[in-house]
């Protein structure tokens, strides 16, 4: 296999198999149907990224039917005004300022700068909708030469681009680098903040891989992919979000102090994680792991417990397709999304119910699938009297 950046040779480690598309929630009459592809990782180690070998074409993702919206989760919503109010004390000292967000789905983060001259671009027509009513400036496209094209010609320029969760989303990161460069201002800043290659190897949270993330990035690789277009990582700073996430800020010019980042970089050195070595052992763990939530999860059904899912999370479509876990186990998975509901999960096709239902069919174990938001569930879920459980530490 070939690194999608640079070419150069990379080692597939990781086989998971045939996989659906993770947010690809369908009614039965289109099971007959459903879109499958191999699920399989490579690692670059010149460039220490982390990588899918194929991926869907992303209109096969995100589209008029994307079913998730950054709304659902109200601690995400907390955190992204946080991150809006930290890019204002540190970035917005210039007249006219200007956004632009990647991917800026239902418009939460964008809904903090709706006084500034703000621009989203996200390709998946349902949660673009939502943005539209909030009156964010959200326009319906992929980031891409056509989109830019309009800003390009009249020589608009912006101070911040940013992106949360999906500049690992995008097959082309050459093509994206390329496309931030001719939009940002020569003293502007990219910043974005995606799931960590080390947070995901501590965790073993192998469901962090799915089509839609076709790269697991760490400060190391962020920091060389950007250098091949003279960019330069200036700081990193970890976030808990989603299990473990990193911001990174990116300038055309060089910091002088840079000690945060020599931290982080020394930790990932420790870590192996640019070596394939460190692939290998999480590869391990993840079969490590597959077998001791099955063996979990027989028990509990050797003993006549019931379980169902709680969370009908991407990354619940990797655990339950990877570990061959279905209605046989889980009997139904809940969901606050009204998209989601009444419809089956992929692949696996276990039926979604909305949250009434859990509260009225409570079993005796919950498989908790949105495991990253276990603090907001678990302050709202106190009547629930059964065990949790999950392939991570809860
Ligand atoms: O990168 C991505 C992340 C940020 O979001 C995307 N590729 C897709 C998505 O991944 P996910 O589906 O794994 O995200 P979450 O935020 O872990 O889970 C969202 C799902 O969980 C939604 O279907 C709503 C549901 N949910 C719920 O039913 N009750 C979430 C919360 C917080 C709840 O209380």
């Amino acid at each position: 296999m070939k690194c999608r950046i640079d070419r150069s040779n990379c080692k597939i480690f990781l086989n998971f198999g045939k996989m659906p598309i993770a947010n690809g929630f369908l009614k039965k009459k289109d099971f007959k149907s459903e879109y499958f592809f191999n699920l399989s990782v490579g690692f670059n180690e010149k460039l220490s990224l982390f990588q899918l070998k194929s991926n869907p074409h992303p209109k096969k993702m995100f589209n008029k039917n994307y079913p998730f919206y950054t709304s659902s989760s109200k601690y995400m919503v907390k955190h992204f005004k946080k991150f809006a109010q930290w890019i204002k004390n540190n970035f917005t000292k210039n007249k006219n300022f200007k956004i632009l967000e990647i991917g800026s789905n239902d418009g939460t983060f964008l809904n903090n700068f709706k006084n500034y001259f703000h621009v989203g671009i996200e390709p998946s027509l349902s949660v673009h909708k939502v943005a539209l009513i909030n009156k964010i400036n959200s326009k319906n496209k992929f980031f891409d030469q056509t989109s830019l094209k309009k800003y390009i010609k009249k020589k608009v320029f912006f101070d911040v681009i940013v992106g949360s969760n999906v500049i690992c989303h995008i097959p082309n990161q050459n093509e994206l680098i390329r496309n931030v460069k001719k939009i940002l201002k020569e003293d502007g800043v990219f910043i974005f903040e995606e799931p960590y290659l080390g947070a995901m190897y501590k965790k073993i949270s192998y469901d962090q891989i799915y089509d839609e993330h076709i790269y697991m990035f760490s400060a190391s690789s962020i920091s060389k992919i950007f250098q091949r277009y003279n960019f330069h990582l200036i700081d990193a700073i970890p976030q808990i979000t989603h299990g473990g996430s990193m911001r990174y800020i990116i300038k055309r010019k060089k910091n002088e102090n840079e000690k945060n980042l020599v931290n982080i970089f020394n930790y990932e050195n420790k870590k192996k994680l640019n070596k394939i070595e460190s692939c290998i052992e999480f590869k391990s763990n993840c079969e490590t792991s597959k077998k001791k939530i099955l063996d979990k999860i027989k028990s509990i059904k050797e003993k006549g417990g019931s379980i169902c899912g709680y969370a009908a999370t991407s990354k619940s479509t990797t655990i339950l397709n990877y570990c061959n876990i279905g209605t046989n186990y889980i009997d139904y998975i809940c969901d606050t999304t009204k998209e989601k509901i009444g419809k089956f999960s992929p692949g696996m096709h276990i039926p979604i119910k909305d949250m009434d239902h859990f509260h009225n069919n409570m079993k005796d174990f919950v498989y908790l699938f949105a495991w990253n938001h276990k603090d907001e569930i678990f302050n709202k879920e106190t009547n629930f009297k059964g065990k949790w459980i999950s392939h991570v530490e809860l």
